[in-house]
């Protein structure tokens, strides 16, 4: 399903995944590559556009949360803006069984809307619903019995009348047919070909009048790409559509056409159709159905790829550190793997330089309050400072205290933990970073 977005997606991730690191030039190419997915899925150029600026802004400007990596974030935020494209979380039907609830189904001929009455038939049948479905297509020679023998096979009544042509009067009889019979859903099928496409809008605008639909279904056909977006515009004027089913799932659909209706509607999909029996229906649910495009299932394998990855990059930084070299940047990443691995007291305990200073339980935390504001002293030094710490002189040290907010005996105090993990490490010649990483994460 979706192949051509599958790939596109995933070829785009496990580039920005193994990157050796991740920087704006590295962003933009990612955001390239989803636009060029996005195109070749015949997604509208303005659909594209909007959904490419906004996870290419969150990706540049939002600070992934501690101890997310930032590929792994920007895979997040794809995630994110996909899902809330497509409505979030996924569609409830409300269908209290006190009364008789109306579902009109609407689409252009051969969208598949005959054929998902029957899936929708079967689906709400199954969740204990007495069904009725009206045969509300009365343009179309052999519409009627078609439905009839697509609702025989799953056991519903069809309301039909061959010689009438008059459809909202159908509809409307219909329903009072079902109403006396206390039934808890009827659908009612319509026409998707008219003479022309006004006179089909119009015939939808008096059937709706008509029955007064409590939900009313637009079914898009999944291969039909970005027409979908003025074909959904058009229903919805018409007739204000509540929900979208999109079908052909499973063919050559590229899926362009599901993101197009649900743009032009405002409206979820509820469910799509991926095959020609009456079982072939799911429940649509954004997040999953996004997940499964960008191959969540097999998020987990990437997650663990992408920490592998981080894993030769801290290599890289204990060899830098045995050789005696620590910069503020890896004081840093020493400091936030404290948040990131959790339980303070095991990384106080074995960072060195701070497991010497023999903490009492109460100190705990009050030195994770500092953490935070260490974190901002660190941040508000200059380039050259971070990698060489000895150059902040007191002017400089006033300047961060400044900056931060907090007093010059503060800076002073961080400056003296630097040092003294500094120390450590050159005496233990990284032996004790080892251990660290070992202890806090089983690394190494
Ligand atoms: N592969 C596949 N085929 C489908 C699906 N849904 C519908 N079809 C096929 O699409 C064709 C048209 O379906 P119909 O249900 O008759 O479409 P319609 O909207 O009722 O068409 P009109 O009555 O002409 O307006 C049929 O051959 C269906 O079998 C689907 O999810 N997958
Ligand atoms: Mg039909």
């Amino acid at each position: 399903m979706l192949d051509k977005l599958k790939e596109g997606f995933q070829s785009a991730i496990k580039k920005l995944v193994g990157a050796s690191s991740v920087d704006e030039q590295q962003i933009k190419e990612f955001v390239k590559d989803i636009q060029r997915t996005l195109f070749v899925a015949d997604v509208k150029a303005s659909i594209v556009l909007e959904i490419s600026q906004k996870i290419e802004k969150r990706a540049l400007e939002e600070q992934p949360p501690p101890g997310l990596p930032r590929k792994d974030h920007i895979v997040k935020i794809l995630y994110e803006e996909f899902a809330s494209i497509l409505g979030g979380d996924e569609g409830k039907l409300d269908l209290p069984t006190n009364r008789t609830n109306v579902i009109l189904m609407i689409g252009i001929q051969g969208s598949g809307k005959t054929t998902t009455i029957g899936k929708l038939g079967r689906l709400l049948s199954k969740r204990g619903y007495r069904m009725g479905v009206v045969a509300a297509d009365t343009f179309r020679p052999g519409a009627v019995t078609q439905l009839r023998t697509i609702c025989d096979s799953i056991s519903v009544p069809v309301y039909g009348d061959e010689k009438e042509k008059d459809s909202p009067k159908v509809a409307r009889k219909g329903l009072a047919f079902f109403q006396e019979q206390n039934c808890n859903v009827v659908i009612v099928d319509t026409a998707g070909r008219h003479k022309e496409e006004k006179s089909l809008l119009d015939e939808m605008r008096q059937i709706s009048k008509a029955v007064s639909p409590d939900v009313t279904f637009l079914v898009i056909d999944g291969t039909i790409g970005q027409a979908a977006y003025a074909q959904a515009s058009a229903f919805h004027k018409a007739v204000p559509v509540g929900g979208i089913i999109v079908t052909k799932l499973d063919g050559a659909a590229k899926g362009g056409g599901a993101l197009a209706a649900t743009a032009a509607t405002g409206a979820k999909i509820f469910f799509i159709g991926t095959g020609e029996r009456v079982d072939d229906l799911e429940v649509f649910v954004p997040t999953r159905f996004v997940g499964r495009l960008l191959g969540m299932g097999d998020l987990q394998a990437l997650l663990d790829r992408a920490k592998e990855l981080e894993l030769v990059a801290d290599e890289r930084q204990v060899k830098r550190m045995m050789s005696g070299k620590l910069t503020m940047n890896d004081f840093l990443v020493q400091i936030e793997s404290v948040k990131k691995m959790g339980s303070l007291r095991k990384i106080l305990e074995a960072l060195p330089g701070v497991s010497q200073m023999n903490l009492p339980d109460q100190n705990i935390e009050e030195v994770e309050g500092k953490l935070k504001y260490w974190r901002a002293m660190i941040q508000a030094m200059t380039k050259e400072e971070r990698e060489n710490p000895d150059l902040l002189n007191s002017q400089r040290v006033r300047r961060i205290a400044h900056g931060t907010g907090v007093l010059e005996k503060d800076v002073k105090d961080l400056l003296t933990r630097y040092k003294q993990a500094k120390t450590a490490m050159k005496m233990s010649k990284g032996r004790q970073f080892r251990a660290m990483m070992k202890q806090i994460g089983g690394r190494q």
